[in-house]
């Protein structure tokens, strides 16, 4: 059907009549923004998610006038998934309140399932991912391969930190070798103890100028080495259940703190695990790091590195250049993905 050509008159009108709804649009968003805030708004400016409490976020202030103060603010209803490390665009209101009005772009986000399977954010614009296990609650390697392939596919570096060292005693001395073999393949492993004040510092200066954050189970003691770190922070701790050996969900949103040398470090709620359903199999393999010279280079295109011939996954393992080890976690976790 061919276009009606409105008169100059009459697209002159369509033009003012949507001229005056953006305007009944901008004065109506105004007058809410005032109730929620009890007064006017101060000019647009550039702010940081420091933490996400249900419907309403801490923004810390970022020009130089209130550089550092913290303000209570809302959401303007189109804004969704912002995090801490967000950096958005707000306006001030009255009392340390105010409204965010747009969320500027992300430079890396750590994701992760919820139960439905649906990838939701965690934090944003973060440069490192510290990964904490500790003897207690225990770790194995199937659960660090489980957040590392999380880790690695969300192309944010990871670091390993085994926490609690003070608590290797008999039982626990696997570890030791399975931290060794976290190294031999490339990754950074710290150790500490927030009880003993062990290996701060070097802990430290990897966090030093960069974006860090601690991600790993309930009662590692995230929040713990975060007190350590920085004197004069009190974020709640919780005991480990003695029933169970597990933690008990103390922390429940993510929060960002400045460190005095320079760079960020954001403490996160425990997690059991990052849940990898959302994952194809092809997707799965590049989690495991030592395993892609020798992606491409099986014999057939669509190999399963099961039991096929010319198979060079399975080489490198009988090669001793993927530890069979790492390469069961693999297997395990593709088994959980088609099951
Ligand atoms: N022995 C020992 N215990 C520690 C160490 N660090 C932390 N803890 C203890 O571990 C327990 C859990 O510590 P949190 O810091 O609350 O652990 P979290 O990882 O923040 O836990 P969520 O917030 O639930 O994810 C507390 O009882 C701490 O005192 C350590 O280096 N050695
Ligand atoms: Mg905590
Ligand atoms: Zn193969």
């Amino acid at each position: 059907m061919a276009k009606r050509k409105l008169t100059r008159k009459q697209s002159w009108r369509v033009k003012k009549i949507q001229n005056e709804r953006t305007e009944r649009m901008r004065k109506q968003q105004e007058k809410q923004d005032r109730l929620i805030t009890g007064g006017d708004l101060g000019p647009e400016q550039e702010g940081l998610v420091i933490t996400h409490y249900g419907s309403q976020l801490d923004i810390e202030c970022l020009n130089d006038h209130q550089k550092g103060v913290i303000f209570r603010c809302h959401l303007r209803a189109n804004i969704e998934g912002l995090v801490t490390g967000d950096r958005v665009v707000w306006r001030a209101g009255k009392e340390f309140t105010g409204i965010i009005v747009a969320s500027l772009p992300r430079h890396s986000v750590l994701n992760r399932p919820d139960t439905r399977g649906k990838l939701k954010p965690i934090a944003a614009n973060i440069d490192q991912i510290i990964v904490v296990f500790s003897p207690l609650p225990k770790a194995s390697s199937a659960l660090l391969d489980r957040y590392l392939v999380a880790v690695e596919l969300s192309q944010i570096e990871p670091i390993l930190l085994l926490n609690k060292y003070d608590l290797i005693d008999e039982d626990e001395q696997h570890l030791i070798p399975m931290i060794q073999r976290y190294r031999d393949i490339g990754y950074t492993v710290l150790t500490s103890s927030t009880k003993k004040h062990q290996g701060l510092n070097e802990l430290q200066s990897l966090l030093d100028q960069r974006i860090s954050v601690f991600v790993g189970q309930s009662g590692v003691g995230k929040s713990s080495l975060v007190n350590s770190l920085l004197p004069g922070t009190e974020l709640k701790i919780g005991e480990v259940s003695e029933n169970s050996g597990l933690g008990i969900h103390t922390t429940t949103s993510a929060r960002l703190f400045h460190l005095p040398g320079g760079g960020e470090l954001i403490d996160s709620p425990g997690i059991r695990e990052f849940g990898l359903w959302h994952l194809k199999p092809d997707e799965l393999i590049d989690g495991f790091k030592e395993f892609t010279p020798f992606v491409g280079l099986c014999k057939f295109r669509d190999c399963n590195h099961d039991k096929e011939p010319g198979c060079a996954i399975l080489k490198a393992v009988k090669d001793g250049d993927i530890t069979s080890l790492r390469f069961d976690n693999y297997r395990q976790i593709l088994q959980a993905l088609s099951g």
